[in-house]
């Protein structure tokens, strides 16, 4: 090998992960030859997961996408590659027969999914808020972690990983760490090794649960039952923080009456906790001096979610683990606002993505243009029939993409993408809050185009062929666009200018603010405001329980080697093709082998897959992972059903976000 020709360049994994791991690669001739990662980062310590040293073969894979395709018949798989200018073309008829009919840009409609959280992705909602109004789908997930129902959850942030490892109790709450946060695991064995009691608290017998000291098998959408139980013992035994509380809080005495009330032996019964597990879990959380919670998307993820993280929070609250310094609620935070244009629009029309299948969108202006981007509605969504349903009353669909996924089949035009190795970023973390440049290394695949380059194409012919008017600016360059992108904000949270600020000898920028949340006298008040009142307790918020005709939950988790729809078809384990996990107590009841094709069916859908006999689920649960199965032909979240209480009527997003309140039922074929 001639070394001399080898370049090296910085990249970061823009993937929806909570490690944001920073990478090199080694690049010549302009082929990526090897990928390492960093070992001077503090969180991920240079390790990086099976997809982010798999990430050479999914750069090349052969069903990346290489030119823009066509086809006038959306599903009909009639696809024809055409040019870049033709593409253009018909996106600006498509913009102008819109702008000439209804004189305004309403029946423009964005969907953005998370497929890349780098600040470059912002572009496509600066070009569509360059247009003035259009609507906006939003997306079921981008509610998830972005935002607290009350918008002052007191989160703790990973910018120092040791931290936790003097905490006395880590309770890793409907998280699945080994799986979806991998290197946080070393933080926990260090915890461990130091004495720490590791608690999980998960339906599934994970593999985070394998670490636990103490595992707390529960049903699914009862642990704020479970949390009034623990509190109720706290103030029995005055085992609570009360200089903590008088100090920082208010409402502290209607709390303990509403909980006196509490029948909690009731509870206990509905949680399905062990009696001895309770007990063991009740005196660590009496006695134990700081405990660190690591609080999971697994909770959010039933209609109920809010009243369950609501409940945490007042856990933590009462024992005044919260601006401990190995203590406290660590939840993943993205402020989302950082980087956007404050002048954003106004105007726009939000349109939550459960409401197209029962909006008229026709008594306002019809959806006449859809664009997506990032995302994979069709498989991610819950119920994607409904997504597929509206899809087909759109005129025209744009999806940019890597791969022809089943969302870009059902699109008239696919415009193929650059990945992290061909494009400049900016990506700013969730978890350990580092921001960090993502260079560019080779020269995009094929055609494919930045979505900067595609946004600034589209707009400087826009500008100069018709008389629509948009104010989207036009750089010379990514790297001039990028940098035009920070702001003051920034600045003050980052130090951090513009791009050659992240190109100097430290990789990453840590977050400078304030460390944790630092509560004033009062503040933390047990009753909720009054706009927020119907999620308390056990107000119109309802639990969901599995009925007759479908016993069992279907719980969906995240993929160990995929990231959501992401990385499926490279084979990367033998858990690749799609599995069903049951108990294998259960699948014997109904004489249904290990190994065997079952059946899995609600009310929405049907699907028939192969069962895993596993002791990690209880016998009122299957489990399946979520995601891509292409070598499997099937979508899974065809049986995710919309949440009854969502339609229209909903006021927290986490009710949107049921997609463990699913309940199926299975048989032998
Ligand atoms: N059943 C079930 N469903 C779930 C979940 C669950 O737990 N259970 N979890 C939900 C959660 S938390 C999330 S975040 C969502 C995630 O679902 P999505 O938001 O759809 O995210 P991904 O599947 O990661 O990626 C979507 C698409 O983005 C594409 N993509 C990647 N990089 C780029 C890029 O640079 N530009 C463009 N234009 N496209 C790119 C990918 O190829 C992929 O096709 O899924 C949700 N769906
Ligand atoms: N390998 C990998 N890593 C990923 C991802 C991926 O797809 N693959 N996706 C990334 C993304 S976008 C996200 S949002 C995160 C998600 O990662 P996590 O936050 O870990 O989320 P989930 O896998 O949805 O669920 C975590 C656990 O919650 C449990 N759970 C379900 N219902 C309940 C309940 O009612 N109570 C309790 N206590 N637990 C419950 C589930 O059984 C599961 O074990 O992972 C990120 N990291
Ligand atoms: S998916 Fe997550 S753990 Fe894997 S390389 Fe990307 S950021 Fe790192
Ligand atoms: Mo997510």
């Amino acid at each position: 090998m001639n070394r001399e020709t080898t370049q090296i360049f910085q990249h970061v994994c823009p993937r929806n992960c909570p490690s944001s791991c920073t990478m090199f690669s080694y690049v010549k001739n302009n082929q990526i030859k090897h990928i390492t990662g960093d070992s001077a980062h503090p969180y991920t310590n240079g390790k990086l997961c099976q997809k982010g040293f798999s990430y050479i073969e999914q750069n090349d894979h052969p069903d990346r996408l290489k030119y823009p395709y066509y086809q006038k018949v959306k599903g009909s798989g009639k696809f024809q590659r055409i040019t870049w200018e033709k593409a253009y073309e018909l996106i600006t008829n498509e913009l102008l027969n819109i702008n000439n009919q209804y004189k305004t840009f309403l029946p423009l409609a964005l969907y953005k999914g998370t497929g890349n959280v780098g600040i470059h992705h912002h572009v496509i909602d600066k070009f569509f808020s360059s247009l003035n109004e259009t609507t906006r789908i939003i997306a079921t997930t981008t509610l998830l972690k972005q935002s607290h129902p009350f918008d002052n959850m007191l989160t703790n942030d990973f910018r120092d990983p040791t931290m936790i490892v003097n905490a006395s109790a880590i309770v890793i709450w409907g998280a699945n760490p080994a799986v979806s946060n991998i290197h946080l695991i070393p933080f926990i064995i260090k915890a461990k090794m130091k004495g720490t009691k590791i608690v999980v608290i998960d339906p599934l017998f994970t593999k985070t649960a394998q670490l636990a000291d103490l595992f707390i098998q529960l049903r699914p959408d009862t642990d704020s039952k479970l949390v009034h139980i623990i509190l109720k013992r706290l103030i029995e035994t005055k085992k609570y923080d009360d200089a903590f509380i008088k100090q920082y809080t208010s409402g502290f005495d209607s709390l303990a009456h509403m909980l006196e009330e509490r029948d909690t032996g009731h509870a206990a019964k509905q949680c399905d906790i062990p009696a001895e597990a309770l007990e063991q879990l009740l005196a660590l959380l009496l006695d134990a001096k700081t405990v660190a919670y690591i609080v999971g998307t697994g909770i959010q993820k039933h209609a109920a979610g809010a009243k369950h993280m609501r409940a945490i929070e007042t856990l933590a609250v009462v024992r005044g683990d919260i601006g401990k310094k190995s203590g406290g609620l660590f939840f993943p935070y993205r402020d989302s606002t950082l980087f956007t244009n404050p002048k954003a629009n106004n105007d726009n029309r939000l349109i939550y993505q459960d409401e197209l299948s029962y909006t008229s969108l026709k008594e306002q202006f019809p959806i006449e243009m859809l664009w997506i981007s990032c995302g994979n509605p069709l498989l991610q969504e819950i119920h994607p029939d409904a997504f597929k349903k509206f899809m087909t009353t759109v005129p025209f669909i744009v999806t940019v993409d890597r791969f022809m996924t089943p969302t870009a089949q059902m699109s008239n035009l696919v415009l193929p993408t650059t990945s992290h190795f061909e494009e400049i970023d900016i990506i700013v973390n969730h978890w350990h809050q580092r921001m960090a440049l993502n260079q560019a290394a080779v020269a995009p695949y094929f055609e494919s185009k930045s979505e900067w380059t595609i946004m600034t194409e589209l707009s400087a012919m826009l500008k100069e062929q018709t008389s629509i008017t948009l104010d989207f600016p036009i750089y010379r360059s990514e790297e001039d666009y990028l940098n035009a992108q920070f702001n003051d904000q920034v600045l003050a949270r980052y130090g951090v200018k513009n791009l050659s600020d992240l190109k100097g000898d430290s990789t990453t920028a840590p977050y400078s603010g304030n460390q944790g949340p630092g509560l004033k006298p009062g503040q933390y008040s047990f009753a909720l405001p009054k706009e927020a009142r119907h999620e308390q307790d056990s107000l119109p918020v309802q639990m969901e329980e599995p009925a007759k005709n479908y016993p069992f939950w279907l719980i969906t988790p995240h993929h160990p080697y995929a990231l959501n729809s992401q990385f499926h078809y490279l084979n990367l384990s033998d858990e690749n093709e799609a599995f069903v996990g049951i108990n294998p107590t259960v699948a014997a009841t109904l004489g249904i082998f290990d190994g065997e094709i079952m059946r899995v069916y609600n009310e929405q859908d049907a699907i028939e897959i192969k069962a895993v006999h596993s002791q990690r689920v209880p016998n009122d649960i299957v489990m399946i992972y979520q995601g891509w199965y292409p070598y499997s032909y099937m979508t899974i979240n065809h049986l995710i059903s919309e949440s009854t209480l969502v339609s229209g009527e909903s006021e927290s997003p986490y009710q949107r976000c049921a997609f463990y309140d699913t309940f199926v039922n299975v048989e032998k074929l």
